[in-house]
C-alpha cells in the first residue's frame, strides 16, 4: 500500500491554513483603526496599542490613558537606553547626537507628564498641544541621526511620534466634538 500523496498534501494544507487563521489577531477595534488611520505608521500604530491588554475592550477615554501612559513608558524607557550609551565609548560627534536626543526626550518627558496630569483631572484642551511638543522632540531626535550610519535607538523615536499622534487625535476628539 503506497501513502495517498495528493490526499496527505492536502490535508497538511489545510491543517496549515487552519493553523495560521487561528493564529491570527483579531482585526483591530473600530477606534484602534480610526486613531492609526491618522498617525504616520498604521500597523506600529496597531501594534504600540495593542501593547496594553485593555486596548480591545477600550473606548477612547480609556484609550487616552493607554495612550499617555504607553508614550510616557516609551519615552523614560528610551531616555535611560540613551544614558546608557552615553557611558559607553562613543565617538565625540555620537556623544553630541545622544546628549542632544537626551534633552529631547527630557523634554518629550516633561510634556507628557503634563498630559497625564491633565488626564487625571479630566483636562482635555492642552494634550493635543503637549504631545505634538512631544512629537516634536522625537522627530529632531530622529533628525540628529539621520546622517548617521550608526542608527542605535532604532525605530523609538518613530513609536514616540506615533503614540504622540494618537494622543493628539484623541485630544482634538474631545475638545473638538467628532468621534
Ligand atoms: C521640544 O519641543 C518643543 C516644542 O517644539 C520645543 O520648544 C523644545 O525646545 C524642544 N526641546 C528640545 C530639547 O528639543
Ligand atoms: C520601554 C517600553 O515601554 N518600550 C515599549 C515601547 O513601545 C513598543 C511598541 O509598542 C514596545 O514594544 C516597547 O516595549
Amino acid at each position: 500500500m503506497s501513502p495517498n500523496h495528493p490526499l496527505l498534501l492536502t490535508t497538511v494544507l489545510l491543517l496549515l491554513l487552519i493553523t495560521s487563521a487561528a493564529a491570527k489577531p483579531p482585526p483591530p477595534t473600530p477606534l484602534v483603526q480610526r486613531i492609526c488611520k491618522t498617525t504616520a505608521d498604521y500597523p506600529l500604530c496597531v501594534e504600540a496599542l495593542y501593547a496594553d491588554d485593555r486596548t480591545p475592550e477600550a473606548d477612547r477615554y480609556v484609550m487616552a490613558f493607554i495612550s499617555v501612559g504607553l508614550a510616557y513608558t516609551n519615552a523614560t524607557g528610551t531616555r535611560s537606553y540613551i544614558s546608557g550609551l552615553a557611558k559607553d565609548h562613543t565617538s565625540r560627534v555620537d556623544r553630541m547626537r545622544l546628549d542632544r536626543c537626551g534633552s529631547d526626550y527630557d523634554a518629550a518627558i516633561s510634556r507628557l507628564e503634563i498630559a497625564y496630569n491633565d488626564l487625571n483631572s479630566e483636562t482635555y484642551f492642552g494634550l493635543a498641544s503637549l504631545s505634538g511638543e512631544a512629537a516634536r522632540n522625537a522627530t529632531d531626535c530622529q533628525a540628529v541621526f539621520s546622517k548617521s550610519t550608526w542608527r542605535p535607538l532604532g525605530n523609538r523615536n518613530q513609536v514616540l511620534l506615533v503614540l504622540c499622534q494618537v494622543i493628539a487625535y484623541i485630544g482634538k476628539s474631545f475638545t473638538g466634538g467628532g468621534d
